[in-house]
């Protein structure tokens, strides 16, 4: 065995990219095994590997984890992204949740149905612009730090910066009234570890596209 950790998923961003981005931003290496049909996810299931049945599934220090939370809080601690003490963690979770909110909202645009994605691409826009990225803008104000917590590297700069990159894809100018979220995402994007990530060739998955997603349904349903 190498030692690094195994990620099983499919070859795609899903609810397995955050774990890419907290193991890259940490200069973790790591080995992926892509389900590419449903017999790969029935072996897993089949041979006692998924508690739950289900990806997102991480060979580390021995476990198999589930629970992609759960897989990214292990992570987090692990690798000191997770604040200095308990009051430090509980602000880390209150953002990362809401950041949680939004990219579920933008990784499942997708998927909705032709007649429902102008609706839906109105709701993100009007969830990232009203209701979270006014509280990012806030924070770092406030805070005057560098970083959203404390004064050093987070997961929540780390998924945020994840998820204000994928509300771009969306919508390019999505940032225009936030000038302290421009300035973060200069800031973060330009940490080694997360510039290397951010370079062509790395794990870092493109968006899903229309044409993946009969693949998906078939390994999924
Ligand atoms: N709460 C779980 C997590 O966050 O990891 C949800 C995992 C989940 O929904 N996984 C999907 C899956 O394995 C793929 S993204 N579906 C197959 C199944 O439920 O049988």
């Amino acid at each position: 065995m190498s030692g690094k950790p195994k990620l099983h998923y499919f070859n795609g961003r899903g609810r397995m990219e955050s774990i890419r981005w907290l193991l890259a931003a940490a200069g973790v290496e790591f080995e992926e095994c892509f389900l590419e049909t449903k017999d790969d996810l029935t072996k897993l299931q089949k041979d006692g590997s998924l508690l739950f049945q289900q990806v997102p599934m991480v060979e580390i220090d021995g476990m198999k984890m589930v629970q992609s939370r759960a897989i990214s809080n292990y992570i987090a601690a692990k690798y000191n992204l997770y604040g200095k003490d308990l009051k430090e963690r509980a602000l880390i979770d209150m953002y990362v949740e809401a950041v949680i909110d939004l990219n579920e909202l933008l990784m499942t645009h997708t998927f909705q149905p032709a007649d429902k994605k102008e609706q839906h691409f109105a709701t993100i826009v009007d969830k990232a612009t009203n209701r979270y990225f006014p509280v990012y803008e806030k924070v770092l104000k406030d805070h005057g730090q560098d970083f959203l917590v404390g004064n050093r590297l987070s997961r929540a700069d780390v998924q945020l910066l994840e998820t204000l990159l994928m509300a771009e894809e969306c919508k390019p100018d999505i940032l225009v009234k936030f000038p302290l979220l421009q300035s973060f995402k200069a800031r973060i994007s330009n940490i080694p570890t997360i510039k290397k990530f951010l370079q062509p060739g790395s794990q870092r998955k493109p968006p899903l596209q229309e044409k993946d997603v009969p693949k998906l349904m078939k390994i999924f349903h």
